[in-house]
């Protein structure tokens, strides 16, 4: 691949192939000859980030932060952290004679990634990564750019709902009534905690917006190393990151599961995760960030029923999809997802309280 000649790649390429499979960018490791370094080559999604300089400017002021904690608390800030490899005129990103973006940075050796957190003990771990990743950014000052308007914002989230009904550009709204009207009867219900970030009394902290559990590096001793993929860190409450982890490490099914029986939360792995981010957030969280965790489970995963299946209205222009149904099962399934989620949303908020308990004593 000729692109990685515009990088500052220490020895000689030996092969650049493609790795993961991530919904957005498309993700290559390039592998280096002797003991040079290895590294992780994206072409970024530029329909989806449309600031790719300020997504790259965002990500190397939380690195240098990370790396300066890091480093006073006698850590390694090169595998503790991720470390942007620069171009070879010193740019965050190379853009190509297509236009598209290209960012690089080193690939941390030896660590242990998982796709699912089948266990509490590591949904814990997961948990203590995130808590401490916020807790090292509490005091960052230096504000990101909002490359994301809206993101986690669900007065704006609504907003484009609104609109790609009305559009119906590709004719499937006629094949969703049920879905929709599952969005519809949680509308005031959902938009009240973003209510309570634009009254100021949740507050807005840097926050990761991907906390799902393959974004995170492990050591070979199961301690938590690393977080990675910092596309989306963005200043927007905290809980997003809570919540959004909760969704993707309870399920027990899969995303797009096509058998609804294997769609539900795990409770176990919900306190095991709750016990690991509280041990390291309690020192930073405000008393309504804490009583609204267990809500923003719900949130989060409402909003990605709302995203598939606007995604599904709007003709499948967003997430990358398999055929023409991928969206309408993926919106399927997260719901089932948030059925499971109010179902035992009593207990969750038990769990919250038991543990606050426990780490105040
Ligand atoms: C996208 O591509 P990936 O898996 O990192 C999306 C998340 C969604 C997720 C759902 C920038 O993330 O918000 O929760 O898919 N990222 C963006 O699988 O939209
Ligand atoms: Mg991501």
């Amino acid at each position: 691949m000729k692109v990685g000649k515009h990088f500052s790649f220490k020895g000689t390429i030996k092969e650049i192939r493609p790795l993961g499979e991530g919904l957005i960018n498309d993700t290559f490791f390039v592998e280096t000859e002797n003991n040079s370094p290895n590294y992780i080559l994206q072409r970024k999604n530029k329909n989806i980030f449309q600031n790719i300089p300020a997504m790259m400017e965002n990500i190397q002021k939380v690195t240098i932060h990370l790396k300066k904690k890091i480093v006073a608390q006698g850590g390694d800030p090169l595998r503790e952290a991720l470390t942007i490899t620069p171009t070879i005129d010193g740019k965050l990103y190379y853009q190509d004679s297509d236009g598209e973006y290209w960012a690089a940075c080193l690939f941390i050796e030896d660590t242990i990634t998982y796709q699912y957190a089948d266990s509490p003990l590591l949904a814990a771990q997961g948990g203590k990564g995130i808590g401490r990743f916020q807790s090292m950014l509490a005091n960052m000052e230096e504000p990101l750019t909002d490359i994301l308007p809206g993101f986690h914002n669900m007065r704006y989230r609504l907003q484009q709902w609104d609109d790609i009904l009305q559009k119906d550009p590709v004719g499937r709204k006629n094949l969703v009534q049920q879905e929709i009207e599952w969005i519809e009867s949680r509308r005031e219900e959902m938009l009240s905690l973003w209510t309570k970030v634009e009254s100021g009394e949740i507050p807005i902290r840097v926050t990761h917006n991907d906390t799902k559990i393959s974004n995170i590096l492990f050591d070979q001793q199961g301690d938590v190393l690393c977080v990675i993929d910092l596309d989306t860190v963005l200043n927007s409450m905290c809980l997003n990151d809570y919540g959004d982890a909760i969704r993707s490490y309870t399920n027990a099914g899969k995303e797009d599961d096509l058998n609804l029986d294997n769609v539900y939360m795990k409770m176990d792995i919900f306190e095991g995760y709750t016990r690991g981010y509280l041990s390291e957030a309690i020192a930073f969280l405000t008393p309504s960030e804490i009583d609204n965790l267990a809500f923003s489970a719900k949130y989060i995963t409402f909003e990605q029923v709302l995203r598939f299946l606007m995604d599904y209205i709007d003709g499948d222009n967003y997430y990358k999809v398999n055929n023409k149904t991928h969206n309408l099962i993926r919106t399927r399934a997260q719901y089932k997802l948030l059925q499971s989620m109010e179902e035992n949303y009593d207990e969750m908020q038990a769990i919250v309280n038991k543990t606050i308990r426990t780490l105040s004593h």
